[in-house]
């Protein structure tokens, strides 16, 4: 009995890696005066790390070590993420929050069909502000459960904070259905025993998703058709309640 839904953030709630952390990254790194900027595709090899953190640490260690400035590199990490995290925030905050296809009515659906609703995200917590703003002004309320960036010991792929939000909810893997846009992510929510459902982005739509339940390039909209991938044989224009009540009562793919 399909009980509760389970949303990653960046990627699926809204695509905001390429246009938005990327770019906070950069602006980050100008302010600090280093001469480095993550291109876009230097950006989508990097985003194989989640956590940000993580990744500046992987640049530094493995990517471009000529780069690293003197001195204590995990205080310049901790250092230089603060700054890009309240970059991210006034960046939203200005730009927008690239909400995506048939998030906000699936959400709405969910919550007016009695769907317990919850995020599980590799991003730091504060990074969700602009998220709910963007969705409506007492839309953290809408979300029984919200695992976020260090609130666990291990980021995705491992599945530590899909097993935090599974707790949180009280409910078992089988009574949920997880969304994400990455193998990573998709890796996490396997590993804790859900299905999963990807939409992909441009980023990750050539990673592997052989373990989801069903990849689609978005969640649909009313005259927006979704694509179906690869996964289940689904034929809906969009992904709406009735249709994920029927896909959790399939078993993934494995
Ligand atoms: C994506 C990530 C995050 C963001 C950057 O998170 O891996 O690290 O890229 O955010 P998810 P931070 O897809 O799980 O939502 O710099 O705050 O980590
Ligand atoms: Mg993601």
């Amino acid at each position: 009995m399909l009980k509760a839904l389970i949303f990653d953030v960046d990627g699926t709630l809204a695509d905001t890696e390429r246009d938005g952390h990327r770019v906070a990254f950069n602006r980050a790194f100008a302010a600090e005066g280093l001469p480095i900027v993550w291109d876009e595709a230097l950006y989508g090899r990097l985003l194989a790390i989640t956590g940000g953190k993580e990744r500046l640490l992987h640049f530094f260690t493995h990517v471009r070590p000529d780069l690293r400035p003197p001195g204590d590199l995990a205080a310049l990490v901790r250092h230089l993420h603060a700054r890009k995290t309240d970059i991210y925030s006034d960046l939203l905050n200005t730009e927008g929050v690239p909400l995506r296809p048939g998030v906000r009515r699936l959400l709405a659906e969910a919550r007016d069909r009695g769907l317990r609703l919850a995020v599980a995200t590799t991003t730091t917590e504060k990074n969700l502000a602009p998220i709910w703003a963007a969705l409506g002004p007492a839309a953290r309320g809408w979300f029984h459960t919200v695992g976020a960036g260090d609130c666990v010991a291990a980021k995705k792929p491992a599945p530590d904070i899909y097993e935090y939000v599974l707790a949180g909810l009280g409910l078992p893997a089988s009574d949920c259905l997880a969304f994400e846009d990455s193998e990573n992510g998709l890796r996490a929510a396997s590993a804790a025993g859900l299905r999963t459902i990807v939409t992909v982005t441009d980023y990750t739509r050539d990673q592997d998703f052989s373990a989801a339940l069903l990849v689609v390039d978005h969640l649909g909209e009313p005259g927006r058709p979704l694509t179906r991938l690869s996964g289940v044989a689904f034929t809906g224009d969009l992904l709406d309640v009735d249709a994920l009540t029927a896909l959790g009562r399939l078993r993934a793919l494995h």
